[in-house]
């Protein structure tokens, strides 16, 4: 910076003449107006307002004019350095907008877009299927019980009245692990004590009554193995859920109930059972359940017009077994046949999952493909 001189006229100084202003001031501009970005923007701003910018320092050489000189040296830069600044601010604000507009497309998160993570899981339905069987009855106060599905043939058939040549062991036929005695046991002498995978989730009930003292309410969900062959609606294992409550003066009717409160929590309001006569060795009376179908409730019977495919007309589905525990297990089970009696239910998941879903194939049930439980959803 020069020192003060009575004779400096800013027109004979360089930095001062106007139009060294002007073209200070015009690169300026021209340098903002070039910046693509805030950081080159930033770089013209050092160089052209910064302290060793042209107008910085054509600033600093009013200080050495004579005083009838500052005036006039001081508006022209003072009004470049203005224009300057205005600009850089308006660059400014244009540059950072460019910036979050972009930032707002490069950034942004299309959630519509099918994450790469590993989908989640879900239970299998008749899993879900059961343990919602299981919980209407957990609701009224039914404990779950579980039995092993290696069981002692005792408790598959011996306890349950299956008497060794009974007809019923044929009804089922079974895996033996381990020995066969009684009518179908070639390999047994029929003195040993045989093991089998099995066949029902019946055997369950005898260890209930032998480990609890009554009234004994109890549900047994669980998986049962017969050597029935793969098809579509049966396979070599599957589930089933079983029932079994032992009080004083059970009867059918106590029976007929809670099948109907079943029914009617796991259909509908207005759905019911019914009985048919049938035989198993543990029970007596024994029964076939039916519920009314849940998709035409009966009124595709007798109407063509109304055909209904889950019930294949019939307006009813059959459900399971069921009847009032034989007299005879009761006391095989050290329960006093005079004092209690009581009723028992089982029947399978497989066939219930197939007409409350419209499941027509047994086979899709088992053969793991997440194509047939995705639609179930994630119901847990
Ligand atoms: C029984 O197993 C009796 N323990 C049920 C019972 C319990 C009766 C308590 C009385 C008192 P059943 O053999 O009918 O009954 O079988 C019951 C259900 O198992 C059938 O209704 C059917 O839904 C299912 N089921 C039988 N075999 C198969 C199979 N191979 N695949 C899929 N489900 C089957």
């Amino acid at each position: 910076m020069s020192a003060p001189n009575k004779s400096y006229d800013p027109v004979e100084v360089e930095a001062l003449k106007p139009e060294e202003i002007e073209r200070m001031r015009d690169e300026a501009l021209a340098a903002f107006a070039a910046a693509g970005d805030l950081d080159t923007l930033q770089e013209a701003k050092v160089a052209h307002t910064g302290g060793a910018s042209p107008l910085a320092l054509a600033n600093r050489e009013i200080g050495a004019l004579p005083p009838h000189a500052k005036a006039a040296a001081g508006k022209l830069v003072g009004q470049a350095r203005g224009a300057v600044n205005k600009a850089l601010a308006a660059r400014q604000v244009e540059l950072e907008a460019e910036r979050d507009a972009r930032v707002l497309v490069e950034e942004a998160v299309d959630v519509t877009l099918p994450h790469d993570r590993v989908p989640a899981g879900a239970r299998h339905p008749l899993t879900t299927m059961m343990e919602r069987v299981a919980d209407v009855f957990v609701s009224m106060g039914y404990e779950i019980a579980e039995g092993p599905e290696v069981e002692a043939e005792w408790f598959n058939f011996d306890a349950l009245n299956f008497t060794p040549d009974h007809p019923a062991r044929q009804m089922q036929d079974t895996f033996f692990v381990q020995g066969a005695k009684g009518a179908r046991g070639a390999e047994g002498s029929g003195d040993e004590s045989g093991v089998v995978l099995r066949t029902h989730t019946s055997p369950v009930q005898a260890r209930a009554m032998l480990d609890r003292e009554p009234p004994v309410y109890i549900v047994c969900p669980g998986r049962v193995y017969r050597t029935d062959e793969l098809d579509a609606t049966h396979t070599p294992v599957f589930h089933q859920i079983e029932l079994l409550a032992i009080d004083e003066g059970l009867t059918m009717a106590d029976l007929k109930g809670t099948l109907d409160h079943m029914v009617r929590s796991l259909f509908g309001a207005d759905m019911k059972t019914r009985l048919r006569p049938n035989f198993f060795p543990f029970t007596e009376p024994s029964a076939e359940m039916d519920m009314l179908c849940y998709v035409c409730k009966g009124e595709s019977v007798g109407n063509p017009d109304r055909p209904c495919r889950t019930c294949s007309s019939e307006g009813w589905i059959e459900l399971g077994g069921c009847g009032m525990v034989n007299p005879r297990v009761l006391t095989a089970c050290g329960v006093d046949p005079q004092k209690y009696s009581g009723f028992a239910f089982g029947f399978g998941i497989e066939r219930m999952l197939m007409f409350r879903h419209n499941v027509e194939d047994m086979r899709d049930m088992v053969e793991g493909d997440v194509r047939f439980t995705r639609p179930f959803g994630m119901e847990i």
